[in-house]
Parts: C-alpha cells; structure tokens; sequence
C-alpha cells in the first residue's frame, strides 16, 4: 500500500485551476511512490473557497491559508497565489515542515527571493523539499531540447533568441486586474511572461544569464477598475486606476558561455495567444519551439552537407521522449495543462528520492535578480547591469 501525501493548496483562480487538475491526473497517468491526496484548499473568501473546493475536487475548504500548516493530514502546500503572498506563505509552511511548490515568479522583489531561498535551504537540511512551478520546462519539447543540447548536437551555444508574445490587454479598456498592479504582482510582462523565457534558456542551455540591458513600456497607462476577473479575462467596474507595470520589456544578455541573448516579453503582441518562442543557435546546429505548437521541435543540423541544410521537424509523441510516453500513442499530442502534471509529478518523485527538485527557489532567486537587472536597467536608460551572484 503507498504512502498518502496530503496537500494543501493556497488560492483556487488561473494557477489554482491548472495546479487542481495535475493533482487530479498525476496518478492515474505515472506511477508514482505517494497516492497524492487533495486535503484542502485554502482562499479568502469562506463561500468561495468552498464552491472551489467542489468544482475543483478537493476534500476540505479553509479560509485561512495559515489553517493548512496546523494540519497533519497536509504534507504539502502548493501556493497558486498572486506574487506578493508567496514569501510569506512559503516561509511560514517550511517552518511547519511542509513541502512547498511555489508558483512563478518565486516572489515580487529579490529581497523575499532571497528569504525563500535561505528557509528552503535551512528546509533541505531537515528533509523538507521545494520547488518554484515553471511548468514549461515540463513542455516534453522543451526537456527533449535539453536533451539534444546535453547530448551535444548543438555544440557551443551562440545566440538564444526567446519570446513570450500575449495580446490580452491590447484593448485600452480591458479591466485594472493584479496582474497589472505592481504591488500585488511585482511587475507586468517581464515578471509574469517573461520570467519563464528566462527560466527557459537556462533550463534549455544550461548557462547563466551574465548581464542584461534591457527597455520596459507602459503603452496603456490607466484602466478601468476591475468588478470581476477570472484568469486571462475579467469584467469591468466604475473609476479608473493607474497600470503600475511594464506591459513590454525587451532586453539583451551575456550567456556563461560566451553567447549573446535577446528575450522579448509583451502583452501586446496583437494575434499571439500564448506564443512562448525560443531559438537557440550553436557552432553545429540550431533548435527552435513555439509553445502554439507545443508538440513540435524543429532541429537543424549543421554538420551535414549544406545542400540538406534546414530545420526539420521532430513530433515530440514519442514514448522515450521526456513524460509523451505515459499518456497517449505517437501523434496524439499534449497540451498546457499536462505540463503541470509533469511538474507535480517531479515533485513528488524528488520529495520519495530524498532529493532538492528543481528548479529550487536558489532557480528561483536567480531568475528574480535577472528581473531586478532588467528593471533597474530599464530605469537608467539600458546601462548593462551585472547579474548578482552570477
Ligand atoms: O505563468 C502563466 C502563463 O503560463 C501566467 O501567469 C499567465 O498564464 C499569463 O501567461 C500564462
């Protein structure tokens, strides 16, 4: 009989959603050395959080997130919050001796980055283990591009070139939601979207960002209060607010490596939905992914003659490409919400393993001080800033 593991999960909107139906689909799809249980969730709002609790499958409903690290039958708390609760929260379950995920970005500033990273490291060294939630390294396109980059088929790396292109603020009255405040989310674009493009080349290359220089925009400067939102969409109310975040950032970096990036990160990107580009150019070849065709990797080999040169497509169905083996026949494909099941599934396999999943909030806080760079960066006018602690 397997061990249960209970968990507890802050905040039930966008994230709260996606995380709800890994945690729903994790074991029936891997074979995994815990039965995962959903305890609780936890939200503001008593009648709410257990409306959630019922749409979302989870046994227990509490309206104080503080409620679940009381718990025993809670080992686990998933935190699907907006950023400016996620040190807070995080800090408080290590210290209770639970397991943390923590949606990205890790915080709001490097300041509570790094106090995540210290109680997760002070965390490791009694067993309790934490992980940040970039999910779209769990794109099986994506781990299969690090593999190829491993493996050595692209050689020294050159350029990275990464998007994460969105258009759903592009209308002027589209509503004032968190994700436009800074106090709640900490910044716009660059911290939401653009924090993964950076996690991404990372992950994709395994060099370190080195320096940035970087240009931010606030196209829209005010908008209409937001009366409701859910995720992506959100309905709008009387008076108007000020938009406190970038709705663009664009900047350019050092690789580790010696190679040179470019990332762009906007929300105005008028017919792009959800379009997370990368690609990655080496001595010997090149890889390329849009997350729009999430299921395609398209690689060039540079090292054949020149007259076959071109990217070719790899359809990323395979069963031993990275997580497409557990779920369905070649060609049937993934989408967004599996990527989160990849991601609780790691987790949960690092926790039996007795091992630090990644990426770890040290990921987390690292990506946090290319976002500060970005900004201060952006605010004295593109001076390139070095990267603490690169
Ligand atoms: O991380 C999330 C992305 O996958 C963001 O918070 C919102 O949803 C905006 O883009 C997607």
């Amino acid at each position: 009989m397997r061990p249960v593991i209970g968990i507890g999960m802050v905040g039930y909107a966008f994230m709260g959603r996606t995380h709800s139906q890994a945690w729903r689909s994790v074991d029936a799809f891997f074979d995994l050395p815990f039965r995962p249980s959903m305890v609780a969730v936890a939200g503001r709002s008593a009648e709410a959080t257990a409306q959630a609790a019922e749409k979302l499958g989870w046994a227990g409903a509490e309206p104080d997130w503080k409620r679940l690290l009381d718990r025993d039958d809670v080992q686990v708390i998933d935190i699907c919050t907006p950023g400016d609760s996620h040190a807070e929260i995080a800090v408080a379950a290590l210290a209770a001796g639970k397991h943390v995920i923590c949606e990205k970005p890790l915080a709001n500033t490097v300041a509570e980055a790094e106090a995540m990273a210290a109680a997760a490291k002070e965390a490791a060294a009694r067993g309790v283990r934490s992980m940040v939630a970039f999910n779209y390294r769990r794109v099986p396109a994506v781990a299969l591009a690090r593999r190829f980059v491993e493996e050595g088929m692209l050689g020294e790396i050159r350029h990275v070139r990464a998007q994460y292109l969105q258009d759903w603020i592009v209308d002027p009255e589209f509503p004032l939601v968190w994700r436009l405040q800074k106090d709640k989310a900490g910044s716009g674009a660059l911290g939401d979207i653009g924090a993964h493009i950076i996690d991404v080349a990372e992950f994709i290359t395994g060099e370190r960002l080195a320096g940035v220089a970087a240009l931010t925009e606030t196209f829209v400067k005010e908008r209409p209060l937001a009366a409701s939102s859910a995720g992506l969409s959100a309905g709008g109310g009387t008076g108007r607010g000020a938009v406190t975040v970038d709705d663009a950032a664009l900047f350019i970096g050092r690789l580790s490596g010696g190679g040179l990036a470019s990332f762009e990160a906007t929300r105005f990107a008028a017919g792009r939905k959800n379009a997370l580009r990368i690609e990655v150019n080496g001595a010997l070849g090149s890889l390329a992914f849009d997350f729009e065709s999430m299921n395609d990797l398209w690689f060039h080999d540079h090292t054949i003659d020149s007259a076959e040169h071109g990217f070719r497509r790899v359809l990323v169905t395979e069963p031993d490409h990275p997580y497409a083996g557990a779920w369905w026949p070649p060609g049937h494909g993934l989408g967004y919400e599996h990527t989160f099941v990849h991601e609780t599934k790691d987790f949960l396999e690092a926790i039996a393993a007795g091992t630090d999943p990644t990426p770890s909030f040290e990921d987390g806080l690292r990506v946090q001080r290319v976002l500060a760079a970005v900004e201060q960066s952006a605010a004295e006018d593109s001076r390139f800033i070095t990267v603490e602690g690169s």
